[in-house]
């Protein structure tokens, strides 16, 4: 064998960074076109799936991790961010991906969502939002319209204001943020690739349909508009966020801002650090 065919024959294509679990998502979900796209970006950036790992936590979305060939682990409701911060600083070698819902997210998780944009530990988020719980059939989720009355839980609206992911990671430090569309398979890739790629944590909003509870999102495709640019100026991100409608996709920010490695926190040894926890009687 020459040395051109071997280097051919590690090659992987998309398909490769499929596992053989066939999903269970309802024929139609939004998730699909998800997973043809993270498989689409880690062939493109060339990632061994021994060196990539991908946690989630639990909802329908979160089954993505199951059926990407990397390492994977489909976790607790709401924990897929610590649990990602935790094995990106124990293992920095590895890219590390964290998947999810809105209600996984920013329920449940909200208070980890908030934590990891501040924190900046290079990782990438990707949050499959259809603004409902779909695995618990269909409640109203954080990011769900306040007048949705299509839950017998919340028949007359939730009377509360949707969570507004963008708007949150921006104020909350994150320095790499995008919206981007299931269905929009070339964008949503490259929007992933480059999150990825990005040295720092980096979160991406993907409006995924729930074609069971939410018939109506279907129309999301008419709605959407690839017209977000990136900026590394805050302010002009936030002003563009005060004028959005939740369809623009794109990359908004991108930042440089350092990352967290986990050498700033490796200065004291275990021992120092028993002793100042030593209580005297
Ligand atoms: C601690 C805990 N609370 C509640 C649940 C029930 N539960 C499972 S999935 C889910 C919501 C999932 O919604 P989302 O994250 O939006 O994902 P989707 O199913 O819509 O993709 C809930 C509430 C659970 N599994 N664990």
């Amino acid at each position: 064998m020459n040395s051109a065919s071997a280097i051919e024959l590690n090659v992987l294509s998309a398909n490769d960074y499929k596992s053989d679990y066939k999903p269970v998502w309802c024929p139609g979900c939004g998730d699909f076109g998800v997973l043809n796209a993270v498989a689409k970006a880690l062939a493109a950036l060339e990632l061994a799936p021994e060196n990539t790992a991908m946690v989630a936590g639990i909802g329908c979305s979160s089954r993505l991790a199951a059926y990407v060939n990397a390492y994977g682990l489909h976790g607790v409701h709401g924990r897929a961010l610590p649990v990602a911060t935790g094995l990106k600083v124990a293992r920095p070698d590895l890219t590390v991906i964290a998947a999810g819902g809105d209600g996984d997210g920013f329920s449940i998780g909200g208070n980890h969502f908030l934590h990891a944009c501040r924190r900046n530990v290079d990782f990438t988020y990707l949050v499959m939002d259809n603004s409902v719980y779909g695995m618990t059939k269909g409640q109203a989720s954080p990011t769900t319209e306040c007048d949705w009355t299509g839950s017998k839980l919340s028949p007359t609206g939730t009377h509360q204001p949707a969570l507004k992911p963008l708007e949150l990671a921006l104020t909350a430090g994150a320095p790499f943020i995008a919206r981007a569309f299931s269905n929009a398979p070339n964008e949503l890739a490259r929007i992933i690739a480059e999150a990825i790629a990005f040295p720092g944590f980096a979160f991406v909003q993907i409006l995924s349909p729930c074609i069971t509870y939410r018939p109506e999102q279907l129309a999301w495709k008419k709605r959407i508009h690839a017209d977000l640019e990136p900026t590394a100026d805050r302010r002009e991100a936030m002003l563009t966020l005060l004028d959005d409608d939740g369809f623009g996709t794109g990359i908004l920010y991108r930042a440089e801002r350092s990352s967290w490695r986990g050498e700033h926190f490796n200065t004291i040894e275990p021992a120092q650090l028993a002793q100042a926890f030593e209580v005297n009687a």
